[in-house]
């Protein structure tokens, strides 16, 4: 799979568009009532049991591998299954050329009806990794891919998962056998990580068992041959591409033959049923987002999760699109835009109608402007105007005469990401409660006026962004370090959790924390559900519930999505 430079070339990754702002809302505080009401199904459940007699409670389902094992990078084999060893000889040019070494790869896996975990783990004395803002070059990692019919030959589209080593954490890629190469699929799933201790990596998969949409996955099954590869000191730059490889079940390598014969049949156990999460099917609302998976600037798109169906809003622009709000009424859609992502002074707030006419620019200015977001009666949009140099101003403007109302940041304080609770306040992050100058920016609610400033989250060696809101709650993610996670490099590489804190800012939870990229999460119309991106090497749109379960990808067949809104 591997070996030759142009596969490598496209072996990478766009870890490209990441956390930069977001959305609206409407939810109650549902802490008490569920108490009072498991209290209530526990007594009558008993009540049930000492009168009647006989209990017919089913056993609970086990728990999904999805939910069992976190993807951290860190494996405990034992608690896997079996473990399975072998020594495996690493050799150069890509795994044909000279023995090299020697390492002992230890693996288990195990599979429920729907995913299959693998944890695998090798050792290597040296780590080799590359500067994610440099060039790819000189990194170890590792490729599991599969014959997934077992038919003895690696075909079109037969799947591939790999993990590859950065200077600040792995990055994952889901790949299919194209024309004896190995090219990412159109349509990204599954996720890994590995991590590198002591001289031995560790790495875990987790990878769907049924093909994608562009049936670029194949199905895995106890048919399926599957082998395993391990990259050491991988060189793909020119004049001298070079690398050593070893196999866990022999070659071949993509590009030099596809006879998989020897492959060993995948360790795969016919599934039971288990507690898998689901889509519900009683959605509402209208979806609004922007997905680069047919213009790498972007396009706008919405979605109706009652339905399923995706629609098309705008066609090439020319401009990079950034941060869609929805508006109430669902007719309108205002975002951000520049000629290109980094032409910061032409960044200007647009509008467009959902069905994609009256495209109009709304600001005019040498000042970037971002992060626009419709009142409770969509008569005002709201923004953050970088007119104060490096800092941002929130701006009320009237949607209709684009007049500006009114300035809501005092001078020298650094506001942006507005959003209106339904009660007409506004919810932003704001560097007011902080040491000046340190990014470690917090959420805030006040009128909107400016005035009654609330600071609502002040958690030590974190910054939150995209808050939205309802009348008792807000949510919103924090980036885990105390770092500018805009130019700290390893920012796409640390933890950023979703959280729930109350408005009036008494308590505060983890709806979400599992190592990855969570951000721009929104509530659904009814305020039982919300709707994040996870990006993990690709970017989908998940549901999850009000207390932080995630139930899935919303959006389906589609990978690449940028931002989002529902309303
Ligand atoms: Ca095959
Ligand atoms: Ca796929
Ligand atoms: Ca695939
Ligand atoms: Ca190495």
């Amino acid at each position: 799979m591997c070996c030759n430079s142009t596969d490598h070339m496209g072996i990478m990754m766009k870890l490209s568009s990441e956390p930069e702002n977001a959305p609206i809302p409407d939810s109650p505080f549902s802490g008490s009532f569920t108490c009072v009401r498991i209290l209530f199904i526990s007594a009558f459940s008993l009540l049930l049991c000492s009168c009647g007699g006989g209990s017919d409670t089913p056993a609970p389902l086990p728990q999904s591998v999805a939910e069992r094992f976190v993807i951290d990078g860190v494996v405990d084999l034992a608690a896997v299954g079996t473990v399975h060893e072998k020594t495996i000889d690493i050799r150069d040019a890509f795994g044909t050329g000279a023995f090299v070494k020697t390492a002992t790869l230890r693996y288990a896996a195990r599979n429920d009806d729907r995913n299959l975990y693998i944890a695998l783990e090798w050792d290597d004395a040296t780590q080799d990794s590359f500067d994610p803002a440099g060039v790819m070059d000189n990194f170890d990692g590792i490729v599991v891919i599969a014959d997934n019919d077992g038919d003895g030959v690696l075909e079109e589209n037969e799947d591939a998962h790999r993990l590859v080593m950065t200077n600040y954490g792995s990055i994952y890629g889901d790949l299919h056998v194209h024309l004896t190469q190995a090219v990412d699929d159109a349509v990204a799933d599954g996720r890994g990580r590995m991590t590198y201790s002591a001289g031995k990596y560790h790495a875990e998969f987790l990878i769907p068992l049924a093909p994608d949409a562009a049936g670029e996955d194949g199905t895995l099954n106890a048919t399926t041959r599957f082998n395993v590869l391990l990259y050491d000191h991988i060189q793909i730059q020119p004049p001298s591409p070079a690398g050593n490889i070893g196999f866990l079940n022999g070659g071949p390598q993509l590009g030099a033959g596809t006879d998989t014969t020897a492959w060993a049949l995948l360790p795969y156990v016919s599934p039971g049923a288990y507690d898998q999460p689901a889509l519900p099917a009683n959605l509402t609302g209208l979806i609004a987002f922007i997905s680069d998976h047919q213009n790498p600037k972007g396009e706008i798109y919405t979605f109706n999760p009652a339905t399923n169906n995706v629609v098309r809003v705008t066609n090439t622009t020319g401009l990079y699109l950034d941060g869609v709000s929805l508006s109430h009424d669902r007719t309108r859609i205002a975002f951000y835009a520049a000629p290109t992502s980094t032409d910061y002074a032409n960044y200007e707030i647009y509008t467009v109608n959902v069905d994609g006419t009256n495209l109009l620019k709304i600001t005019n200015n040498t000042d970037l402007d971002g992060h626009p977001a419709w009142s409770p009666d969509d008569s005002e949009i709201i923004y953050a105007s970088f007119r104060s140099g490096g800092i941002a101003s929130l701006i009320r403007m009237n949607a209709t005469t684009h007049a500006e109302i009114l300035n809501l940041t005092p001078a020298g304080a650094n506001d942006n990401d507005p959003d209106w609770l339904p009660d007409g306040r506004i919810v932003f992050k704001t560097d007011r409660f902080g040491t000046p100058g340190t990014p470690e920016v917090r959420i805030a609610v006040m009128n909107a006026d400016g005035s009654n400033v609330t600071q609502l989250t002040g958690t030590a060696g974190t910054s939150d962004h995209d808050p939205v809101a309802t009348s008792t709650t807000t949510v919103f993610e924090r980036f885990t370090k105390g770092t500018d996670y805009a130019t700290d490099p390893t920012s796409l590489y640390a933890a950023w959790n979703i959280v729930e804190a109350r408005i009036d800012g008494s308590s505060e939870r983890n709806l979400i924390a599992d190592g990855w990229i969570n951000w721009l999460p929104v509530y659904d119309p009814s305020a039982q559900y919300l709707v994040y991106l996870k990006s993990v090497g690709y970017t989908d749109a998940r549901l999850m519930n009000k207390d932080g379960r995630d139930l899935g990808r919303l959006i389906p067949n589609i990978s690449r999505v940028r931002y989002i809104d529902w309303k």
